[in-house]
């Protein structure tokens, strides 16, 4: 699976004249290696090899997660222990494990030729600092970030399968609502069922409001706002994380819904659908978003919304590309992005409802299958 990806990462180091990469950002790391966690990996082209660096801690995790990966042999794994460790230590029961002492960043020079052109992605000021005394270093955090936009098969099943566990809580919470529920009662609710059915976290806390809470696009779940026996708005943000992987959407619903709130519900499901039929290969990201605003100024509601259209998601819940105002990217097959158009009307009420689609040669298939319609 990753094999490719190792392979891309290669062919990005000779289009670029480097001689190496280093990928040090957690989120870059787990792409290419399947580790999650601090990890630096180091990749030199006149050997060919990879190498991540891990500190000892993790040092069996990190075998662990390469063994599952089918990548041990092809990544070379080695602990590092900046400050020195006492001696006698066991790592790991098959012995032969090694272990480096000092500075990363010294690690990383003793690993590679000098003087010669290296990616370099970290978040880290020090190692890049580091690394450009005696590199020519060139940031290559962009180039992967549109690398991971475009997603491939085993990482879409990853998503969809985290899709199908936030749906299945989602489903459950809805089902919970009733007078006397808090907020947080449904956002612990929506948690706990993600959990028990597979999910490692959630993609972001959910968001739950209720009422005039829905107002605000990043509502935060208060165990005092409390269901009434009135009708009132509900709008559930969610997302699951399985095996890395992220899920992104949102549902408004209402039971007992009056006209005013009927009429916005519709507009903004009008506007998500128009906007999911603009998405094909070609499309520029900008026309998608005016697609979806040009529905809501036919109903008088743009003026509403606030926020862009979407945004791409994988390991992390936002990625490239993202879908907005002036956005010039071009979708591509293979990116998946989020279509989420919201109004939100002050001292009334907010409506918004959240796909996540696939962009395919056919137009987008969604990867979020719960019903939208829920009032
Ligand atoms: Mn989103």
């Amino acid at each position: 699976m990753r094999h490719s990806l190792l392979k891309k990462l290669a062919s990005l180091v000779e289009e670029k004249g480097g001689c190496g990469a280093v990928v040090s950002s957690e989120a870059n790391v787990f792409y290419f290696t399947g580790f999650r966690g601090p990890g630096h990996l180091v990749y030199d082209r006149d050997s060919g090899s990879y190498t991540l660096l891990v500190p000892a801690l993790e040092y069996l995790r990190a075998k662990h997660a390469l063994e599952e990966e089918g990548l041990l042999g092809r990544i070379e794994l080695a602990a590092f222990a900046p400050y020195g460790l006492p001696g006698g230590l066991e790592l790991d029961s098959q012995g032969d494990y090694k272990l480096v002492y000092g500075r990363l960043g010294d690690i990383i020079v003793s690993m590679l030729p000098k003087g010669c052109r290296l990616l370099v992605d970290t978040d880290s000021l020090a190692l890049y600092k580091r690394l450009a005394s005696t590199y020519n270093v060139e940031e290559a955090g962009d180039v992967i970030a549109d690398m991971r936009a475009v997603k491939e098969p085993w990482e879409i099943e990853r998503m969809e399968e985290a899709a199908a566990i936030a749906e299945a809580a989602l489903n459950t919470a809805l089902y919970s609502i009733d007078a006397g529920v808090s907020e947080a009662d449904i956002a612990a609710m929506i948690e706990y069922e993600m959990r028990r059915r597979g999910a490692s976290d959630h993609s972001f806390p959910p968001i739950v409001a209720f009422g005039e809470n829905t107002v605000y696009p990043h509502a935060e779940p208060s165990p005092r706002r409390v269901m009434g026996y009135e009708p009132q708005p509900v709008l559930i943000d969610l997302g699951a994380v399985y095996k890395g992987y992220c899920s992104d959407m949102t549902r408004t619903a209402m039971e007992g819904a009056r006209e005013e709130f009927r009429r916005v519900a519709e507009a903004v499901h009008e506007a998500t659908y128009t906007a999911i039929d603009a998405i094909e290969p070609g499309v520029t990201s900008h026309e998608v978003y005016e697609a979806a605003r040009r529905v809501l100024a036919s109903h008088g509601l743009d003026k509403y919304f606030i926020h862009s259209l979407g945004h791409g998601v994988g390991i992390e819940i936002h990625e490239k590309p993202r879908v907005s105002y002036k956005s010039e990217t071009k979708l591509r097959e293979g990116m998946v992005v989020t279509v989420e158009p919201g109004v939100y009307i002050p001292g009334k009420f907010g409506v918004r409802i959240e796909e996540m689609v696939l962009v395919t040669q056919r137009g987008a298939r969604l990867l979020t299958r719960y019903p939208s319609v829920l009032w």
